[in-house]
């Protein structure tokens, strides 16, 4: 599948979008920006008319919309979407290069990867680590992963939505550096949106306790992470700074002091039970770096 053609040659290759929710949207919108012949389709047709008002040709259905373009992008809630909208149309996969933006997991990826292979598509996964406003803007970036030679193709015309960075011919490293990405901004943000609620309680503004207060915090902490990565990666568990033994009695503070404001504690009462478990292991001598080794052994046995 190697392209010998000038950037500018690859300029208006055909595209096809099969999804138009909100990031669907932005995807072909970037696609149309960049100047590519955009099909679309979506299940509900009327969230095509403002991509077809800005150029886009709109397929009647999911056959006609596959077999438009040598590059077809599905973005559509969720892997039973994926399979709800291709499964019909299989035939119409042979030779195509199907790169899968829907989130799902490394097993689904995985499977689709197989099925759509089986079907003659060259297939890659991918994970966009944006939202729809970003897309084609300086800061997305989406991983991809999967048939290395469909990637390599296409690459100029995927870099339209934001940085393109292939990790590997497994179809489903994508999808597990897009969850492990995901898990660790949700775990910002659920400290983000407790602290704001905690502030709260008192009349304070999140914006300004955002501005003043949280960023600069929470960018100091950051610069922690690349030596508790190394020491994670070496296998050692701390137990310089902050022992865990401390921080289990220090945590209960935030427990009750978040009670006491009348907050609900649910965005960090698991990090205190994965503390307590470990001290209660005998790791109170270890830092939060001793967690992993727990989250690793996967649940406790009921
Ligand atoms: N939006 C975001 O911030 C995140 C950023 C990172 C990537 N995610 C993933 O992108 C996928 C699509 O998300 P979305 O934001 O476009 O989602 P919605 O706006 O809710 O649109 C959903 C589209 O999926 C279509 N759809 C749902 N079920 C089916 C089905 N059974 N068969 C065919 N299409 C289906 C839906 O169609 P319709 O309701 O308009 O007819 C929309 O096109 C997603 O995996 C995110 O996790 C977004």
């Amino acid at each position: 599948m190697t392209d010998s053609r000038t950037r500018q040659e690859r300029a208006a290759d055909p595209v096809t979008v099969l999804g138009l929710g909100a990031m669907g949207t932005a995807l072909a919108g970037a696609l149309l920006a960049g100047g590519h012949d955009v099909t679309v389709w979506n299940r509900t047709a009327a969230r095509a008319e403002p991509l077809v008002a800005r150029g886009a040709r709109a397929a009647a259905t999911v056959e006609e919309a596959v077999t438009a373009s040598p590059l077809v992008i599905v973005c559509v809630l969720d892997d039973d979407a994926v399979h709800q909208t291709l499964g019909p149309v299989t035939p119409a996969l042979a030779d195509r290069a199907l790169v899968n933006l829907t989130n799902g997991t490394p097993a689904q990826a995985r499977a689709t990867s197989a099925w759509a292979t089986g079907h003659g598509a060259h297939y890659v996964d991918g994970g966009i680590m944006a939202i729809p406003p970003m897309i084609g803007h300086p800061g997305a970036t989406v991983l991809y992963s999967g048939d290395q030679a469909a990637f390599a193709t296409h690459r100029e015309t995927l870099e339209r939505f934001g940085a393109a960075t292939f990790l590997g011919t497994d179809p489903g490293a994508a999808a597990l550096h897009d969850l492990a990405l995901l898990s660790g901004m949700y775990g910002m943000l659920g400290g983000f949106l407790h602290a704001v609620a905690m502030v709260g309680t008192e009349g304070g503004k999140a914006a300004e306790f955002t501005s003043a207060l949280l960023i600069p915090w929470l960018n100091t902490m950051m610069t922690a992470l690349p030596e508790y990565a190394r020491q994670i990666d070496a296998g050692e568990t701390g137990g310089h700074d902050s022992n865990l033994a401390m921080q289990s009695v220090g945590y209960v503070n935030l427990i009750e002091g978040s009670r006491a404001q009348g907050l609900r504690t649910d965005l960090i009462e698991p990090m205190r039970n994965l503390i307590d478990r470990a001290v209660a292991e005998g790791k109170g001598g270890e830092d939060l770096q001793g967690l992993v080794p727990l989250i690793t052994a996967g649940p406790p046995a009921a």
